[in-house]
C-alpha cells in the first residue's frame, strides 16, 4: 500500500505513534509535504467526518483521529512552514458567554484544523467582545460561536449586535451551532451560516471562504 494512503488509513484507526512515524519517514523518502498533509492527514480526516456525520463513528473514534492528525502534523508543520504552504483560512472559535460546555466546540475546532484551515480556540464563558477583538487581532476569516444552553444562545445575538455597531457585520462569516441552536434561530439572528455537527462546521467554513474570496 502507497504510504499515503496507509497514513490516511491508519489515521482513520487512530494510530498516533504509527502515523507521526510514517508522516517522517515519508518527508525522508522526499514526498511532497503538501501532498502528505492533503492525501493523507487531511483525506482520513475528512473521512472520519462524513462517517461521523452518518452516527457511522462516534465521539471518542473522532478523538483518536484527531489526535493521530495533531501528531502527524507536529512532524509536518515545519516543513509545510519552509515551503510557506498557508493554511485556507483562519478561523477564531469558541463557547459563548455563560456556557461551559466545551466537547461539541473541540470536534468543531478538530474537523476545522483537519479541513485545513488556521483555528485560534478562545475556550469556553467567551465574552462577545472577545470573538470580535481577537478576530480582529488575528485577522481572521470566520468566527464561530457554540452554544449548549438555550439560556446562553442570546449571547450569540449580542455578538451580532456588537459586530454590526462596531461596522464589522461585513467583515467577517459567522457561524453558529450546538444542540439547541437551528438554522431559523441563526438567521434570526442575522448569522451568515449554521452547521448542524462538526463535519459539516468544516465543509460550511470551507465553501463559505471559498465563496467570499472569489
Ligand atoms: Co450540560 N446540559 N449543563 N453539562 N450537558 C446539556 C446541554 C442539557 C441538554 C442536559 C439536559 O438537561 N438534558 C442541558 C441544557 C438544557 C437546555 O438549555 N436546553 C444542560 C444543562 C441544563 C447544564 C447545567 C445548567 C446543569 C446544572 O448545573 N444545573 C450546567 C451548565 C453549566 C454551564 O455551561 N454554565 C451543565 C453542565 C454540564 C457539565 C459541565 C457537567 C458537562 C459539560 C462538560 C464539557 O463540555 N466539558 C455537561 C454535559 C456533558 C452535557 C450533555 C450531557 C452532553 C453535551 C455534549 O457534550 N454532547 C448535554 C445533554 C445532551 O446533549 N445529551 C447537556 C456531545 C457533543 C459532541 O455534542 O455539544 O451538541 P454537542 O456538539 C455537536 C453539535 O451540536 C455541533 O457539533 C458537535 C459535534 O457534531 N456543534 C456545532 C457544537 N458547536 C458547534 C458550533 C458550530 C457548528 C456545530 O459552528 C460554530
Amino acid at each position: 500500500m502507497a504510504i499515503i494512503q496507509e497514513i490516511s488509513e491508519l489515521l482513520q484507526k487512530g494510530k498516533a505513534k504509527i502515523v507521526k512515524e510514517l508522516v517522517a519517514q515519508a518527508l525522508e523518502e522526499g514526498l511532497d509535504p503538501k501532498e502528505i498533509l492533503n492525501e493523507g492527514l487531511l483525506s482520513g480526516m475528512m473521512i472520519i467526518g462524513a462517517k461521523f456525520k452518518n452516527n457511522e463513528v462516534f465521539v471518542p473514534e473522532v478523538l483518536v483521529a484527531a489526535r493521530a492528525m495533531n501528531m502527524g502534523l507536529s512532524v509536518l508543520e515545519p516543513k509545510l512552514v519552509e515551503i510557506g504552504n498557508k493554511p485556507v483560512g483562519k478561523a477564531v472559535i469558541g463557547t459563548v458567554k455563560g456556557d461551559l460546555h466545551d466537547i461539541g466546540k473541540n470536534l468543531v475546532v478538530m474537523m476545522l484544523k483537519g479541513a485545513g484551515l488556521e483555528v485560534v480556540d478562545l475556550g469556553v464563558d467567551v465574552e462577545p467582545s472577545v470573538f470580535i477583538d481577537r478576530a480582529e487581532e488575528e485577522k481572521a476569516d470566520v468566527i464561530c460561536m457554540s452554544a449548549l444552553l438555550t439560556t446562553t444562545m442570546p449571547s450569540m445575538q449580542n455578538v451580532m449586535s456588537e459586530l454590526s455597531a462596531r461596522g464589522l457585520k461585513n467583515k467577517y462569516i459567522v457561524m453558529v451551532g450546538g444542540a439547541p441552536v437551528n438554522e431559523a434561530f441563526a438567521n434570526s439572528i442575522g448569522a451568515d451560516y449554521y452547521a448542524p455537527d462538526a463535519a459539516s462546521a468544516a465543509e460550511v467554513a470551507l465553501e463559505a471562504i471559498k465563496k467570499k474570496s472569489a
